[in-house]
């Protein structure tokens, strides 16, 4: 049984950082209730939900995919790239050591989770205002021995890595070329995201299913045409605060280390 590890929504979520949104009112309790929702949404899919207590002195805490890595070998504790992350770290760090050998990315270095796409053996990792090229190298040397390559990819216009590609099912990925090169993933089925909606990229997937939003319905419906359909969740007040929907969950297989 897979496990997600997800944090409760930050009372102080309003203060979150934002790169490339401008700041809009952000209902708190509407997104407590889109959390739960969510984690519904993962339980439904078969994980083991793992809920942290919130950390209301780190406004973005819910989103736990930025602060590690976690392999199926290991887990390596990032440095994220915004000073106000860093102390979300801890937490996560400990509930994971309990699943992982815990590696750590140490500073200067930074590397947000975001950032980090794993497909097969290969570790895409975004190159991002968040993802220092000594986070990658760190990365690389933490990972290589256990059969890993990293592969560092450009991106512009977004976040992170993981807003502009990610994987929706074994050898299928969910793209906006606008946002990376498409020729990077050339060696995978590709569903592009309608140019209209270009959030639209970033789904989870969980073994033979996957979380998506549900406030995509063109690139939803390429999807469909595609013969994948996944389970829908409302996250709009945390897509206020830059998130989507890999960001609130670190999932992982359940073996104990
Ligand atoms: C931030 O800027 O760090 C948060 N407001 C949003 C983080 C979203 N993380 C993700 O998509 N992996």
């Amino acid at each position: 049984m897979p496990i997600a590890i997800t944090r409760e929504v930050s009372r102080s979520l309003g203060d979150c950082e934002l790169s490339y949104l401008d700041r809009a009112a952000i209902d708190v309790e509407r997104a407590i209730a889109q959390h739960a929702d969510y984690c519904r949404a993962l339980e439904s899919l078969g994980c083991d939900v793992i809920a942290l207590d919130a950390e209301d002195a780190f406004p973005d805490a819910v989103f736990v995919e930025d602060v590690a890595i976690v392999l199926d070998e290991l887990a390596v504790a990032t440095r994220p790239g915004a000073p106000s992350r860093r102390g979300e770290v801890a937490s996560v760090a400990a509930a994971l050591g309990r699943h992982r050998t815990l590696r750590t990315i140490e500073a200067p270095a930074t590397i947000d989770g975001g950032d980090v796409l794993r497909i097969g053996r290969t570790i895409y990792v975004g190159e991002s205002a968040r993802t220092s090229t000594d986070g990658v190298a760190q990365l690389r040397a933490i990972t290589a021995d256990f059969g890993y390559t990293v592969q560092p990819v450009p991106i512009r216009g977004c976040l992170h890595l993981k807003s502009a590609v990610s994987e929706l099912a074994d050898g299928v990925v969910l793209i906006n070329p606008a946002w990376v090169d498409r020729a990077v993933f050339a060696a995978f089925d590709r569903i592009e995201i309608d140019p209209d909606e270009p959030h639209a990229a970033n789904a989870l997937r969980i073994g033979d299913g996957a979380i998506y939003p549900a406030s995509f319905p063109r690139t939803l419906q390429r999807m469909r045409g595609r013969g994948i359909a996944p389970t829908l969740v409302d996250v709009s007040e945390l897509q206020k605060a830059e998130g989507a929907v890999t960001c609130c969950s670190l999932v992982f297989a359940g073996v104990l280390k």
